[in-house]
């Protein structure tokens, strides 16, 4: 089955604590992501840039830095999705920081309900992104988005795509996790999110840890990744704005994506917080892409 894929660009860093994730789409296009896909037999079309309001720069007001403009981007970004997801075709974002998350998830799980489709989300990340108003040390909406999906946040967020929650928190797998902020691990444990943090890594492995994470996925299933690129070790992967140490290595990230691409059930991809203000000559930005890869099929040998 040939498969068709979408590349949107959303150029903000509206929601996050760092500039320079707004110049992340750019730099995955200087990494060849096109081309590379391309060359592995998928027909790849880049949709360009969506616009939205530029970063104002402001402290947070009531506990939301840029509410509005985080607003405006958001619904750029789940119409784009949408429209791409409702033409059959597999919509990658690249962002732009992760408060678009919400955007894009969104959009996907409103595509699941007018197919009758099951969703599972594998939100890979340094971070639960569980934040709230009342939670949140920063305000940065880029550390909100899973909990504006699964219904707690501000109303004009939480009811984009038109259904509120959303997301069920047992539609989502994290992975990776190895920050959480106080107040934001209650939340996260009285949702019941089904978080595999570092530990668990460690303790079984980045092959069990998948396994575990991918059971129970049926051929109704659409699955969407969202990469948050702090996922991956600062050692490999500098050019972020939120580096935690203790990340994947390139060896479990590559097993992470190849298993995901094994279930032949992708069906959307999120690739966020890439900041090149932060990189070295753009090499997280070609990590990124060479992950991506992976996750589309690459393989060192025939696979039986
Ligand atoms: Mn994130």
């Amino acid at each position: 089955m040939k498969r068709h894929i979408s590349l949107i660009g959303a150029p903000t860093d509206i929601g996050a604590g760092a500039r320079g994730a707004s110049m992340g789409p750019e730099a995955m296009r200087v990494a060849n992501i096109q081309s590379i896909l391309e060359s592995h037999g998928l027909e790849v079309q880049d949709r360009g840039n969506l616009v939205g309001p530029s970063n104002p720069w402001q402290p947070p007001v009531d506990g939301y830095r840029h509410l509005p403009e985080v607003t405006a981007w958001n619904l750029a970004v789940h119409e784009a999705v949408h429209a791409e997801l409702d033409q059959g075709r597999l919509p990658i974002l690249l962002g732009g920081d992760h408060c678009l998350g919400l955007g894009s998830i969104s959009a996907v799980a409103r595509h699941c309900r007018e197919k009758g489709k099951k969703l599972r989300i594998l939100w890979l990340d340094a971070h639960a992104d569980f934040n709230t108003s009342q939670l949140t040390p920063s305000g940065n909406i880029h550390g909100m988005p899973v909990a504006c999906l699964c219904g707690l946040g501000p109303q004009q967020l939480i009811e984009i795509g038109g259904q509120v929650p959303a997301i069920n928190p047992k539609w989502i797998r994290q992975i990776g996790i190895r920050s959480v902020d106080e107040g934001e691990k209650r939340l996260v444990h009285e949702q019941d999110l089904e978080v595999f943090d570092m530990r668990f890594i460690d303790e079984m492995g980045m092959r069990h840890t998948m396994e575990l994470a991918l059971a129970t996925l049926d051929a109704n299933t659409h699955l969407h990744v969202s990469f948050d690129v702090d996922f991956l070790d600062p050692d490999i992967a500098p050019g972020v704005g939120t580096t935690i140490p203790g990340g994947p290595t390139y060896r479990e990230a590559q097993l992470c994506m190849e298993m995901i691409a094994d279930t032949g059930l992708l069906a959307s991809l999120d690739v966020m917080e890439l900041n090149p203000a932060l990189d070295v000559r753009n090499k997280t930005a070609q990590l990124a892409v060479d992950l991506i890869e992976s996750l589309f099929g690459k393989s060192t040998l025939m696979r039986k």
